[in-house]
């Protein structure tokens, strides 16, 4: 009988960062529990915890490296897959240079402590800028207001959920989501915390959902009307006399000219644009102004919109004109163990951030941190000319499902020449590529979440050590990106791992310690490397990043500081207690001052302006938005039956009215359709969604010829990102706009019987 561990983890498939205690027997889960101990969740876990053991399990899932020949796949060893990469990779660069390589990176590069520290090389050794993520289908609009405002991308503020007595909540649904950019496990309790100790919860939304059920309030908002109702807040908030940044005043610049921006934006006057009335919105005002501490907070629904970037940079000037940004109970800035250039380096100021440094090629959109639009990788691959984008690699990515008009994407993913898919499925993305190489288990793997410790309401650090041994030959995800990276950097696929990944941590210590303000300033890459000893790999850099970080030893000078031991030592995690203040030592803005009224957001009104006009004149149709489901993520989990059993979620919610209106009956089965796409789907009939409004979940579509993914096939549903229009994008970040597209929804026409056709 083989013996039964009890393993402490942190789950990686979301934001929340929970704690899970999971038993093994040999290379079997026997069971998966959360973690009571857990100094951050307490023991909250939401059931897509338990799917970890279907996904390590899953037939599916890929173990070894894919060849295609044609339209057949076949399976080979890592040498193979690699010299395929390399002839791919050499003839395309020897054909159209470098400019012809692209990569797209998916979410879970953010959950997977390998690939947030090593893609990077890959990106570099690529040499092209043609770099896209998925953060242009999601929050790169918060991105680029935090940049613009405070410094950093990842100058973000979180609502500090324990301690306010009143959050405005936009575009969000945390209590199915579990959160985003909000590190915030067991949104439920804390919500019923806070309402508890007498704070008001108000939910912003054209949803009526999980959330909104949680909270004091809840408006219907008219999708891509959040600018204008947020403009409108600042506009009572003027009229009324009540702006009261009170100590944050000494630390503002442009805050007239914010005050003056609002002053057209009255409630009457954007009413129609986001259907919300005048009272509701000077009521709204009043009580965050007078609430004793109170945060604004706007995820997805605010983002994923036409006017994303302005509607963040609104929520954070709200946060600051009533006083609420970096005090207890407000929007505060977490300060995490790793995060370099907000936590370590020059206090106060910095390079803040620099945008539309250069144009995508065909459209002569504006990069932002290095990325160009997603939405725009299909015309770049297409539209012939100097730089025409020939091969692709993506990482844990699955933009056919993910990103706008996703037929025109197929056609263009299958012009390529050369494709390289790292992924652990062959899906309705991968079944473009060449070759697919897999990274391991997310068993076999270290965690700790270096990006989303960043945004926590809780300052905490939790490592989790690989919890089985990786099966025989399957390389860590380290790995294949240093030998991705070496083979596009031209020198092919024979060098040692070990010196690879000694030049790469000598890079990550020398770009640290040639910083002033840095703990290891001019301490010497030598001896760093010595300390580091004998870790490699992911390891070694976290333990480089801890221990130069908020909290570290800083190998040596501060003996009672943390290092990757410290954390090894601490499976339930470390907990550096509720988020403090962080004014102004926080900013990286060049002026050292928060800029309430960045010349790039302001100019950006103009267009603002513009599209209130359009919202008023009455649309014909419908306007699409997304949502969620509890046991889904995106697009890539429905192939694990203890997530995909149950009914169909992929339906298309339409109000009760219109259904009425439309003479449709629950579970008809209707045309819906944009000016890019068309799909057929069952309409489920519910008050719960605004009348106008239709919503439809994203990361269905399963049922495609190639792919193999056994169960997520059976209950395919249908992609809602054939109907995502590519043309529609918040210009100032790129972001697409997958929310507020304008569709029309008819019955199905019925089909003339072939006898009655004549010619
Ligand atoms: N219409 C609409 N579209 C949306 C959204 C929406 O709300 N509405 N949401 C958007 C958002 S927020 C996001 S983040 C994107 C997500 O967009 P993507 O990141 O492109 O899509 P995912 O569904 O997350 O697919 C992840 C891929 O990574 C693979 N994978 C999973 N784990 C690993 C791993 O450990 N290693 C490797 N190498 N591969 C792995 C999976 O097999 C899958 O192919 O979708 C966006 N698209
Ligand atoms: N179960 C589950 N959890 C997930 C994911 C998942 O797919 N499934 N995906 C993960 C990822 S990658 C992300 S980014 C997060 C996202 O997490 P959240 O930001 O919480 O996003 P959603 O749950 O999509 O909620 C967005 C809400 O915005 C509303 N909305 C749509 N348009 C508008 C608008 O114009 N204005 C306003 N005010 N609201 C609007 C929608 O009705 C919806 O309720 O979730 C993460 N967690
Ligand atoms: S909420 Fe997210 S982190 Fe927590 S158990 Fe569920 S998927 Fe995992
Ligand atoms: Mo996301």
């Amino acid at each position: 009988m083989t013996e039964t561990k009890t393993h402490i983890r942190t789950c990686p498939l979301c934001e929340a960062t929970c704690g899970l205690e999971i038993t093994t027997q040999g290379r079997q889960v026997i069971a998966i529990r959360g973690d009571e101990a857990d100094v951050f969740s307490k023991g909250y876990i939401c059931p897509k915890a338990y799917s970890l053991k279907e996904l390590d399990a899953d037939p599916d899932r890929l173990r070894q490296p894919m060849i295609r020949r044609g339209e057949s796949w076949q399976t080979a060893t890592w040498e193979e897959a690699y010299a395929e990469i390399e002839r791919g990779f050499s003839q395309v660069i020897d054909k159209h240079g470098r400019s012809a390589l692209s990569a797209y990176l998916g979410n879970p590069n953010v959950h997977n402590l390998s690939n947030t520290i090593y893609s990077q090389a890959v990106l570099l050794a690529m040499g092209s800028r043609n770099i896209f993520s998925a953060s242009t289908v999601d929050q790169m609009p918060k991105q680029v207001s935090a940049a613009m405002m405070f410094g950093s991308g990842f100058s973000i503020p979180v609502p500090d959920l324990e301690r306010t007595d009143y959050l405005l909540l936009l575009g969000a649904n945390p209590l199915v989501s579990n959160g985003s950019l909000m590190t915030a496990p067991d949104m439920r309790g804390r919500i019923r915390r806070l309402r508890q100790r007498g704070g008001k919860l108000v939910v912003i939304d054209p949803q009526r959902t999980r959330t909104a059920d949680e909270a004091t309030e809840h408006h219907f908002i008219r999708p891509g009307g959040d600018a204008y109702f947020l403009f409108a807040l600042v506009n009572v908030l003027v009229e009324e006399g009540l702006v009261a940044p009170g100590r944050l005043s000494e630390h503002l610049n442009g805050l007239e000219q914010v005050l003056e921006l609002a002053r057209t934006f009255t409630p009457e006057r954007v009413a129609p644009a986001c259907g919300i009335a005048p009272e509701i919105i000077r009521k709204l005002a009043r009580e965050l102004a007078t609430a004793e501490r109170a945060a604004v907070y706007g995820r997805m629904g605010t983002c994923t919109q036409e006017f994303g970037t302005i509607a963040s940079w609104l929520v954070d000037v709200l946060n600051v004109l009533t006083g609420n940004l970096d005090r207890e109970g407000g929007a505060m800035f977490s300060r995490a163990a790793v995060a370099p250039n907000t936590s370590t380096a020059t206090p106060g100021k910095g390079k803040g951030a620099k945008f539309g440094r250069w144009k995508s090629r065909v459209s002569g959109y504006p990069e932002a941190f290095g990325e160009l639009p997603v939405a725009c990788l299909a015309e770049e691959i297409e539209t012939p000319g100097e730089g025409q984008i020939r091969a692709l690699i993506t990482i844990a990515g699955n933009p056919v499902l993910s990103t706008p008009n996703s037929e025109r994407l197929q056609k263009a993913l299958e012009s390529l020449e050369f494709m390289v898919s790292v992924d652990i499925y062959l899906n309705e993305t991968s079944r473009y590529a060449n070759v697919i190489l897999p990274g391991p288990s997310p068993l076999e793997r270290a965690h700790y979440d270096m990006s989303l410790y960043r945004l926590a309401v809780q300052n905490v650090a939790n490592f989790s050590a690989p919890m089985f041994d990786r099966a025989q030959g399957q390389p860590d995800e380290s790995e294949i990106f240093l030998r991705l990276a070496t083979i596009l950097a031209g020198q092919g696929t024979k060098h040692e791992l070990a010196s690879l990944d000694e030049n790469f941590i000598r890079q990550v210590i020398k770009r640290e310690e040639e910083q002033a303000g840095s703990v290891v300033f001019g301490q010497g890459v030598d001896e760093i490397m010595t300390a580091l000893q004998p870790r490699q790999g992911s390891e070694r850099v976290l333990d480089f990043y801890l221990r130069t970080g908020a909290y570290g030893d800083a190998f040596g000078a501060n003996p009672a500081g943390i290092t990757l031991a410290t954390l090894e030592a601490n499976p339930h995690g470390l907990d550096f207690g509720l988020l403090q203040p962080r004014l102004p030592e926080v900013l990286r803005t060049p002026s050292g001052k928060i800029e309430l009224a960045p010349p790039a957001l302001v100019a950006d009104v103009a267009r603002l302006e513009r599209g209130l006009a359009r919202a008023k004149a009455l649309e014909e149709g419908f306007l699409l938005v997304g949502r969620r489901d509890l046991r889904s993520n995106n697009s890539w989990m429905h192939n694990l039956p203890v997530l995909a059993k149950g009914k169909n979620r992929c339906t298309l919610r339409i109000n009760p009215t219109d259904a009425a209106r439309l003479n449709m009956t629950e579970e008809e089965i209707v045309q819906v359709s944009s000016r890019v796409g068309q799909v057929e789907v069952p309409i489920e009939i519910t008050d719960s969604i605004m009348p106008g409004v239709v919503s439809l979940p994203h990361g269905w579509g399963h049922k495609l010829p190639g792919a193999q993914l056994q169960v997520a096939s059976e209950n395919a549903g249908v992609n809602s990102n054939i109907l995502a229009d590519e043309s529609l994008l918040d210009t100032l970040s790129g972001n697409a706009v997958l929310n507020g597209i304008t569709v029309q929804v008819q019955k199905i026409p019925a089909k003339v019987p072939a006898e009655l056709v004549t010619a």
